[in-house]
């Protein structure tokens, strides 16, 4: 309910058409560690509501925006191979209806799902991750939020097409590593974002994928951010972005006009305190949104 005194993102959110769609997906069976990912898009729609619609920063107000709520979809009992079909049922038809369409997770293993519904042939789509992780894990114990990303290479995704921002030390092994230059994936480690920026490094990163991708799918895994600063993720390592990086990463993907649909993974309402990584989560989707009305 839109507060007329104080407009925020959650006024802006309802069933009618629009060009911006969201759709739910509580993944959590299929851990590394058991977790409640589940919570996360219920806790994601409440913190939309202390977000303001306005951009002080640049004097934006995104009110006149529309954005339709394709509620969640029941996968809670569901492992990540279950919950595959009904991820990539409801969320291609998002993406028939919408320019920009928002999965929200759940952690990572919806993210095989939605690129699967972005483009069935896996030939056309890029796919960049913000992520401290490879997600490379290996898929011969079954599915899990560890692995999307291999299991992806495994179903044909070119590994040219895959660009993996942020990816931290001492949280990773050496033979993923060495599978992620074997496949050809575009590696930016911490220290690359670190000297470079991160701003630079998500451009030349669009860059790189637009070329070969007539479509990109970006993953945003929220533990790429720094671990003090985001209790809320599990998965998150001292080291990390900081919000602001994260936020600037955010919306510079949403001005991209080959980005037609993002997830926001990871997030364990759970563990959060004081709201903090659901502020965050609400904040990610406001930049998101000031991105995408800034395409021609
Ligand atoms: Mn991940």
């Amino acid at each position: 309910m839109q507060n007329k005194d104080w407009p925020n993102i959650a006024g802006l959110i309802g069933t009618d058409k629009s060009p911006i769609g969201i759709l739910g997906a509580p993944m959590t069976l299929g851990c590394v560690t058991p977790s409640d990912y589940h919570l996360a898009p219920a806790i994601f729609r409440q913190a939309l509501k202390r977000i303001s619609t306005y951009d002080l920063e640049t004097g934006t107000d995104i009110g006149g925006l529309v954005i339709q709520d394709h509620g969640d979809i029941d996968i809670e009992t569901l492992s990540p191979a279950d919950g595959f079909g009904p991820i990539n049922n409801a969320f291609a038809s998002l993406i028939q209806n919408h320019s920009l369409s928002a999965l929200i997770g759940g952690h990572n293993g919806v993210t095989r799902a939605g690129v699967h519904a972005l483009d069935p042939s896996l030939q056309n789509v890029g796919v960049l991750t913000l992520d401290a992780h490879f997600d490379l894990r290996s898929t011969k114990d079954g599915l899990m939020n560890g692995n999307p990303v291999q299991a992806l290479l495994d179903d044909g995704l070119p590994g040219t097409h895959i660009a993996q921002v942020g990816i931290a030390p001492f949280a990773n092994t050496a033979a993923m590593h060495r599978t992620a230059i074997q496949a050809g994936i575009t590696v930016f480690t911490m220290a690359d974002c670190r000297t470079h920026s991160v701003v630079k490094i998500v451009e030349s990163a669009l860059k790189t994928l637009s070329k070969s991708c007539d479509v990109i799918y970006v993953d945003f895994d929220i533990d790429v951010i720094e671990r003090a600063l985001s209790p809320g993720a599990p998965g998150g390592r001292s080291g990390g972005f900081s919000t602001q990086e994260f936020f600037q990463a955010s919306r510079l993907i949403g001005s991209h006009p080959k980005v037609k649909a993002v997830d926001l993974t990871e997030f364990d309402p759970a563990l959060d305190v004081s709201d903090i990584t659901a502020l965050i989560a609400g904040r990610w989707f406001a930049e998101l949104l000031m991105g995408f009305t800034a395409r021609s």
